[in-house]
């Protein structure tokens, strides 16, 4: 009878929620944007559901700010220059606990949920791995209770479209705000001025003033982050560069006066488009402005809120942690002290105290190419009082090593914040290690790398700074947003706990040989593998059969992600069954997709050379049902969402020790597909907690391809003993799959005959051989399906929120709450 009541009540309860969902996307609808029935368009309906939703965040990010303010809490702060967090509506509707109320309040009004979400563009802050951990921290932090902020920047243009024409990458800009953004709230009274260029004045010992420099406002736009069902909303506060409005009135001409006019409008630039390389460095003058520019406003903006509360410096690092992602915001580290010696006063040896114990800096890359090293002459120009205090806390820190290791002359020289040839730069992961009390790695193997090569003689200095923080994922985007038809199987058989606690997960574990589990798990893979089809089908005309084994590859296009090699596998299978030498025969669709940064000729080649490849084998009668390739064009957030959960196997194929630790490959696993890799990055979490049976680990190991390089690597030797390795190179070169223009793939084969960097051949032959048993494994069902259980109930280490739960814990000094 009691129960009886209670789902009574609850059921009221949820029908006036739909009620005033219903009411309040009406209101928005003619209110908001004067729009009725007849003259809505898709993406007006999209946004009176988005302002409903919204609207129901900020009873909760109102009392969460309030609640940190009067509790005066230790906050963190996360400084970004990018963020990835995927379309907002579901996301939300989701953590707040309204979306099957959202869905049933649509379909009354006569839409449907997921067309709806569809109009929402990405916010495509980023370019991959590192912008999406900040998206994915966000939603952990907020879900943790964590009093956090993310600080980045407002591009007006985030990383640009891609599309394919004639197998090519070609980019398009994204003017992803073109039609209004309902999730931001445009802060005009937190608008703050950032300084550039002029020159310095000494004013006593250490202070410096700092003067006729050249201001850009930075203007805050709020984005609330809602936590899981836990009534927290925390902030994401993005900026946007504002020319000042001072006028200087005595221009002599119009020249003068339009003149004046063109720099205002310049300065806005600052916040114009993402830099889209993300893999190598190349240190334009732009991105340092936008590095200094967003660093020094949130900076500023930190500070002002401390100041609300405490009124002694002393106790900043008891009331601000500030984490860095990577180098690209380690300037400011040097704008705090900036801020504390020359405006605030303080002794040098206090505020360098204070800053050390404020900063943490995570590193995502040993790849030295991808290192940011700022030209001194350009810090001369554009930052001069902070070129200033980099010498001096150079100057500093070299006296510390000289007094430690006296006799080792070296060491100044290898550790030196300046690096002196060819020309002079400063060296921006030094000045992070230097700056922070912690410095940590993505991975356990990526921080064992950092320890014993790039930062070994750091290590050997402050080995209390280093610490491994394995990246991870937030289940609830990834797995309950992305592929709600597991998501519902999973809640049924072991309730709902594990959004909130992944290792949860643990006890799906005596159900992988249940036959009739088994079924289920089977008939929900086949159900996300048909729907994803019908995608493939709308969107490239391809038609893949379901039943086939997806194999897929997403990931920022890079040699060292080596999708050369399964391009060659996939050649190497077209080529064996074309000759009925094929030894399995299940059949599999390939899906790759990712970006190319623009300047990259190598990568866009590569991607060129898998359309061309795609062309080839997808329109040859012979691989029917057999063998299909699909690139699908402009990889991002949204896209993966719905690739994820329709996945077989997930292709982790980086020449061991290059990728610091994959996420990718933790969505996979949770979406329970299985992974073919190399002994790298998370990968070898990933093995550890599966266990061996259940992932197809391959290739060299890190010390081997060190050896290998170090004994002398001639990879026309590797060609040369596995002959259809070979061949399908020489098919490459000769132009077979790029008809019409012969020569066009030569620098590619040129490059992996001639040096391979990445090793690709040297690992190409166990790779095959390791798909054979991939194929093998598939084709018993029962087999597989035991695989892909284990992978989703093993892969509880893999949340974000764990990850979250160790900074909190071990760097940022806060306890665990809610
Ligand atoms: C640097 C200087 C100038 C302009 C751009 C950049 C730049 C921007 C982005 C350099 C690198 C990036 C992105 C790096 C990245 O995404 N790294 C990935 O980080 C993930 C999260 O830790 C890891 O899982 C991946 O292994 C790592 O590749």
């Amino acid at each position: 009878m009691a129960k009886n009541k209670k789902t009574q009540k609850k059921s009221a309860v949820k029908k006036s929620t739909i009620e005033s969902l219903k009411s309040a996307f009406i209101h928005n609808r003619k209110y908001s944007l004067a729009k009725d029935d007849y003259n809505a368009t898709d993406y007006d309906n999209y946004k009176s559901m988005a302002m409903a939703i919204r609207d129901r965040q900020i009873d909760g990010w109102i009392r969460t700010q309030q609640r940190y303010h009067n509790e005066n809490c230790k906050r963190v702060y996360y400084l970004s220059l990018e963020f990835l967090p995927g379309r907002f509506l579901a996301n939300n509707m989701l953590n707040l606990g309204l979306l099957s109320e959202s869905e049933k309040a649509l379909e009354e009004l006569g839409f449907d949920l997921e067309d709806l979400c569809e109009k929402e563009r990405d916010p495509g802050l980023g370019h991959g791995g590192l912008g999406r951990l900040a998206a994915c921290f966000l939603d952990s932090m907020a879900t943790l209770g964590i009093p956090a902020t993310g600080y980045g920047i407002r591009y007006d243009y985030g990383i640009f479209r891609q599309k394919i024409i004639d197998g090519r990458q070609v980019e398009f800009p994204d003017k992803w705000l073109k039609l209004g953004n309902p999730w931001e709230f445009e802060r005009p009274e937190f608008t703050l001025k950032v300084r550039f260029y002029g020159k310095t004045r000494k004013r006593g010992k250490f202070r410096v003033e700092w003067v006729a420099t050249n201001d850009v406002l930075a203007m805050a736009y709020d984005t609330p982050i809602s936590g899981y069902r836990n009534g927290v909303v925390n902030n994401l506060r993005l900026w946007s560069a504002r020319s000042t409005d001072e006028f200087d009135l005595d221009y002599f001409n119009d020249a003068d006066y339009i003149r004046a006019c063109e720099n205002k409008i310049l300065s806005e630039n600052i916040s114009r488009v993402l830099y889209p390389n993300d893999s190598s460095y190349q240190g334009l003058e732009l991105r340092l402005k936008q590095e200094y520019f967003f660093t020094s406003a949130s900076i500023q903006d930190m500070i002002r809120r401390f100041k609300l509360h405490n009124d002694d410096f002393k106790v900043f690092p008891d009331k601000v942690a500030v984490q860095l992602n990577d180098t690209h915001p380690a300037i400011a580290i040097v704008e705090l002290m900036r801020i504390l010696v020359d405006e605030e006063g303080m002794k040098w040896e206090k505020a360098w105290d204070i800053t050390v114990r404020t900063f943490a800096y995570t590193n995502h890359t040993i790849m030295p190419e991808a290192l940011e090293a700022w030209s001194v002459s350009l810090l001369e120009k554009l930052l001069p009082r902070h070129l200033e205090l980099m010498y001096e806390i150079n100057v500093r820190f070299l006296g510390e090593i000289a007094a430690r290791y006296p006799d080792e002359p070296d060491r100044l020289i290898r550790m030196s914040l300046i690096e002196e040839n060819p020309e002079k730069k400063v060296r921006m992961s030094y000045l992070s290690i230097i700056g922070s009390h912690s410095v940590n790695g993505v991975s356990k193997f990526h921080t064992a790398l950092l320890k014993s090569t790039l930062f070994k003689d750091f290590f050997e200095m402050y080995p209390e700074r280093f610490s491994a923080k394995t990246n991870g994922i937030t289940q609830r985007r990834w797995l309950e947003k992305a592929n709600a038809p597991l998501a519902g199987l999973i809640t049924g058989v072991i309730g709902d706990n594990w959004p909130r606690h992944l290792e949860e997960m643990k006890k799906l574990i005596p159900f992988a040989s249940d036959a009739a589990f088994q079924r289920k798990w089977q008939a929900v893979k086949k159900l996300n593998k048909t729907r994803f089809s019908g995608y493939i089908r709308k969107k490239t005309g391809i038609i893949v059969d379901p039943a086939s084994l997806f194999d897929v590859q997403v990931k920022r296009i890079h040699e060292y992600k080596r999708q050369t090699m399964f391009a060659l596998y996939l050649i190497s299978r077209y080529l064996e069954i074309k000759n009925g030498v094929a030894k399995d025969v299940v059949p599999r669709t390939a899906v790759i997709s990712g970006k190319a940064a623009p300047s990259y000729d190598m990568a866009k080649l590569i991607i060129r050379v898998i359309n061309g490849v795609a062309g080839v084998i997808n329109k040859d009668p012979d691989m029917k049902d057999k063998l299909k390739v699909v690139f699908l064009e402009n990889y991002g957030v949204s896209l993966a969402e719905k690739i994820f959960p329709a996945a077989d196997l997930a292709e982790q194929i980086s020449t061991a020790g290059r990728e610091a630790s994959g996420t990718g490959n933790m969505k996979f696993m949770l979406n329970g597909a299985v992974t073919i890799g190399t002994w790298d990055g998370a990968n070898i979490e990933i093995a550890e907690e599966v266990g061996s049976d259940n992932i197809f680990i391959f290739g060299l190991k890190a010390h081997e391809i060190t050896a290998l390089e170090k004994a002398g690597y001639n990879p026309e030797e590797y060609a040369r003993r596995t002959p259809v390795l070979a061949e399908a190179l020489r098919l490459i070169r000769e132009g077979f799959f790029s008809a019409g223009d012969p020569g066009a793939f030569v620098p590619l084969c040129d490059s992996l005959m001639e040096s391979d960097p990445f090793m690709v051949l040297a690992d190409f032959a166990e790779y095959v051989s390791v798909q054979e048993k991939v194929s093998q494994a598939f084709q018993n069902r029962r087999v597989w399906t035991k695989k892909s259980i284990l992978n989703t109930a093993n892969s509880g280490k893999f949340s974000s929120d764990r990850t979250v739960s160790e900074y909190a814990e071990d760097i940022w000094g806060i306890g665990q709450r809610a």
